[in-house]
């Protein structure tokens, strides 16, 4: 589908708002686009378990560790909707599994910081969870089917999440003077690593025009960084909490809450593999894969034998 009349066709249908589906023709560099996005995105889910997974066993009582578990669990359903929605673009699970585990495929840089106290695990849920609905609110409305429907159930259990980390940041902020520090420190710490949640600036997105044009993504980098930013600011204030960046100030003519430059050579330096955590996260991933061998060997053991029966009957 690459000849001119096709492209302006297909350009058509997204700018009527038309849903694209798996069997729909769509130019190659969509479907690339698609597959890229998508892929990190399902590495994203499945690596952030990694950081929360931490504390299951150290969770301050059984009802934190239960609602832990189950957040838990949930990011690895994201993971699997979302690797279903890349396949559905005609690339196999196995062939993107295999890219993270060798270190190949890109994933959220915010996972690669480490979760020092439990104080962390209120502030991913808080602002992590936060961001990445910010973020896939937006995505909800993708033009690919398959992306926005996982979306919108996703951001459903990523609202859930957030909530359920607000509470643990609220309950420490408003406890004695060492679970508020504790709970500064850890706004501290994952602040501008949420930030950079939202990729490079638009004028250094090299993906973005593109994804605009095609209504993958309907709200620039930027945008949707600002609009966290906003939201977020108040409810930090709300907890008795600060936000590191001595440049915050509110613009009323903008309503926007204005706000410090992120260190960008950080950002690079953690997608490129260089971050407090990235090669322990990988190499967790590899055992995970490794450990769990014998389960997707009986799995295919059991599939074959059932489909020799059905061939039989
Ligand atoms: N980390 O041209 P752009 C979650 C890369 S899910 C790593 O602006 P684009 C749930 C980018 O891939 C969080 N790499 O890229 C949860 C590109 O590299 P490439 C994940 C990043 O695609 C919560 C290059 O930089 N969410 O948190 C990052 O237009 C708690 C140039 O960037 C998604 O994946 C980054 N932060 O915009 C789970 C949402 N930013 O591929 C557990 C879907 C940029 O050309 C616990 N993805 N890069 O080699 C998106 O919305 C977009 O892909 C962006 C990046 C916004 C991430």
């Amino acid at each position: 589908m690459e000849d001119n009349a096709k492209m302006e066709q297909f350009q058509q249908r997204i700018d009527a708002g038309e849903k694209i589906e798996p069997k729909d023709s769509m130019p190659e560099k969509y479907r690339k686009q698609l597959i890229r996005m998508i892929s990190q995105h399902a590495h994203s889910e499945i690596v952030g378990m990694l950081p929360e997974g931490n504390w299951i066993t150290r969770a301050p009582s059984l009802q934190r560790k239960l609602s832990l578990i189950a957040k838990v669990q949930d990011e690895a359903g994201h993971g699997l909707y979302l690797y279903c929605a890349a396949e559905t673009l005609g690339i196999d699970r196995d062939e993107l599994v295999q890219q993270l585990l060798d270190g190949k495929a890109k994933y959220s840089s915010i996972f690669n910081y480490p979760t020092l106290t439990w104080a962390d695990i209120g502030v991913i849920g808080w602002l992590v969870d936060g961001a990445a609905i910010v973020n896939q609110t937006m995505l909800a409305k993708a033009s690919y089917g398959p992306y926005s429907r996982a979306m919108i159930r996703i951001c459903k259990e990523e609202n859930f999440h957030k909530r359920q980390g607000m509470e643990i940041v609220a309950t420490m902020a408003a406890g004695v003077p060492a679970q508020k520090k504790m709970a500064q420190d850890a706004v501290n710490r994952w602040w501008w690593p949420s930030l950079m949640m939202f990729g490079p600036h638009d004028s250094d997105s090299p993906n973005s025009g593109v994804l605009l044009k095609w209504k993958v993504k309907t709200k620039t980098n930027d945008e949707l960084r600002q609009r966290f930013v906003n939201l977020t600011v108040p409810q930090a204030r709300a907890m008795g909490l600060s936000i590191p960046d001595p440049n915050l100030k509110y613009d009323p003519e903008t309503k926007n809450w204005n706000f410090g430059e992120i260190d960008w050579d950080e950002f690079y330096q953690v997608i490129k593999g260089n971050g407090p955590c990235n090669e322990e996260r990988i190499e967790a991933r590899r055992k995970a894969h490794r450990d769990g061998a014998w389960v997707r060997d009986a799995a295919a053991a059991y599939a074959a034998k059932h489909a020799d029966k059905s061939n039989v009957a």
